[in-house]
């Protein structure tokens, strides 16, 4: 599947609006959407852009949970499951379970290459050189303060210059002019790693800007695996099927042949240039910085190219679910590091960075602190601002519970913890950038173990066998449809309406 026949699918589907109307690329598309998006709406095909007539925008692509699971090839809860029961496989005794085992991981080990081939649909148009102008993309200005129009749903393709390992990041990438760019990798990033081992040996870096192919792409992009494994290879593991690559026309990348853009350059090792600022999913304006500079060598683009887009701001935006996608298909992950770990919420509000919120099955006295300082050495849940650890009891996605449970169970000089360390390059009120401090608060009950002296209180609940009795008289109330009992299941707390 690539992307138009993704939007096509959309379309029968249901999930996608197309709009004739002429519109700007620049604030008006995020005007619109942003609306759009607040109300879980469809996803948009802006067919008459005025700055680029002939190029659609297509926006919102992932912005529901029906989307992603249509994007992903599948629901997140079920490649989740996949996952786990790939890390449960027990390894098979015997001639027979051994076959057995292997015929069953057979189409998932197929799947995990790439595949050569030559050409393909992303090079029906080959510019070269002065021909390439990013001009006649249309690229949206977001914001009214944005330092200029951003590449906002990008993949960037890099090796690393010492073992040739492929990296696809997320970047945001703003145009200086027709054939310069930024190049936004914060330096914790994978994309930023591979710069700085091109610098060490003081040669530029490659990279490949891929906008389209296959809409599980752009997630295998923005997913935090870890460093030595290729998106690549995941995107191959989320289709069911090899993903097809192609040679970059003027650097030595490749990249999916079906994208509807691909544009190629490379990197100086020193050169810098401000960038910014720009209207970040943080719902702030990240200030200027310095970041490297791409200087684009070719543009090769579909005959009838689409741009696909999406716009960040003010939670809840479209990546809200995208980052909801991560946080489940990477739970069985997690566990795997952390077993005890039982559920875990990063609340949209706070940005996927500044709260999580983690129950546990606690095994030892002050386990959470163990959990806490795992989370903060975790890829990209290092960024962690706040983690609070609550007991298996509390169902962590249930706000109005975790505040209940929370703000009942600390005793904050006793229960909350303050460390050092990198922090998330978008936290803007880090002392310095890329440094600052981190909260871990201890809500799970206290045991005798903790040196917690008093009597810790039961929580107040109805005993099962009057329920019971109520249950069986609620036809005879007169109170409607039965009410079931709010204490049993052990969640007392309903969300708030
Ligand atoms: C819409 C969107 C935009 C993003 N923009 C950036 C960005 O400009 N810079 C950055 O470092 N990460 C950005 N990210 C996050 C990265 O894509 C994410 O951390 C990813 O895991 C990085 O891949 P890597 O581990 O291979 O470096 C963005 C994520 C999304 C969803
Ligand atoms: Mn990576």
């Amino acid at each position: 599947m690539n992307l138009q026949q993704f939007l096509s699918e959309l379309e029968k589907q249901g999930h996608l609006k197309r709009i004739a109307h002429p519109v700007s690329a620049s604030l008006e598309i995020t005007e619109i959407a942003d609306r759009v998006i607040k109300r879980a709406g469809p996803a948009l095909l802006f067919e008459n852009v005025i700055e680029t007539p002939g190029v659609p925008v297509a926006i919102g692509l992932y912005g529901s949970h029906e989307r992603m699971a249509l994007a992903l090839h599948d629901s997140p809860e079920n490649i989740a499951a996949r996952i786990d029961s790939l890390i449960k496989t027990v390894p098979p005794e015997g001639l027979f379970a051994k076959m057995q085992t292997g015929l069953k991981l057979l189409p998932t080990l197929k799947s995990l290459g790439v595949k050569s081939v030559n050409g393909g649909a992303c090079k029906d148009v080959i510019l070269k050189g002065d021909d390439c102008d990013l001009g006649k993309l249309p690229i949206l200005t977001c914001w009214p303060d944005d330092g200029g129009p951003f590449i906002t749903l990008p993949m960037v393709f890099t090796h690393n210059p010492n073992t040739g390992r492929r990296n696809v990041g997320m970047y945001r990438v703003q145009i200086f002019d027709a054939r310069t760019t930024g190049m936004h990798w914060q330096i914790h990033k994978v994309g930023a790693q591979h710069h700085r081992e091109a610098s060490e040996k003081n040669q530029p870096i490659q990279a490949a800007i891929c906008l389209g192919g296959d809409p599980c792409l752009p997630f295998c992009a923005i997913a935090p695996l870890p460093e030595e494994i290729d998106e690549m290879m995941f995107a191959g593991f989320l289709r069911g099927a090899p993903v097809e690559m192609t040679q970059c026309e003027t650097i030595d990348v490749r990249v999916p042949a079906d994208c509807e853009y691909v544009i190629e350059g490379m990197i100086d090792p020193h050169e810098t240039k401000p960038e910014g600022p720009f209207g970040d999913h943080t719902g702030y304006y990240t200030p200027v910085e310095n970041y490297p500079v791409f200087r684009v060598s070719a543009i090769t683009h579909r005959k009838k190219p689409v741009y696909p887009a999406t716009i960040v701001g003010i939670p809840p935006m479209e990546d809200a679910y995208l980052g909801g996608g991560v946080g489940t298909i990477f739970k069985p992950l997690i566990k795997t590091q952390i077993p005890e770990l039982i559920d875990m919420n990063l609340p949209v509000e706070a940005c996927f960075h500044n709260l999580a919120i983690v129950s546990i099955k606690k095994r030892y006295p002050n386990h959470a602190y163990k959990v806490m300082h795992a989370l903060w050495g975790l890829g990209q849940l290092m960024f962690s601002k706040v983690i609070i650890v609550v007991d298996d009891d509390v169902d962590v996605n249930n706000m109005s519970e975790v505040i209940w449970r929370v703000t009942n169970n600390i005793d904050p000089a006793r229960d909350v913890q303050i460390v050092k360390g990198p922090v998330d390059s978008l936290n803007h009120a880090a002392p310095l950038a890329g440094f600052g401090s981190k909260m871990g608060i201890d809500a799970t009950r206290k045991w005798p173990g903790e040196g917690f002296a008093r009597e810790w209180p039961e929580v107040v609940k109805m005993d099962k066998a009057t329920a019971a009795r109520v249950d069986a008289m609620w036809d005879k109330l007169g109170l409607g449809e039965l009410i079931p009992s709010p204490s049993i299941d052990g969640h007392i707390v309903a969300p708030q309406p």
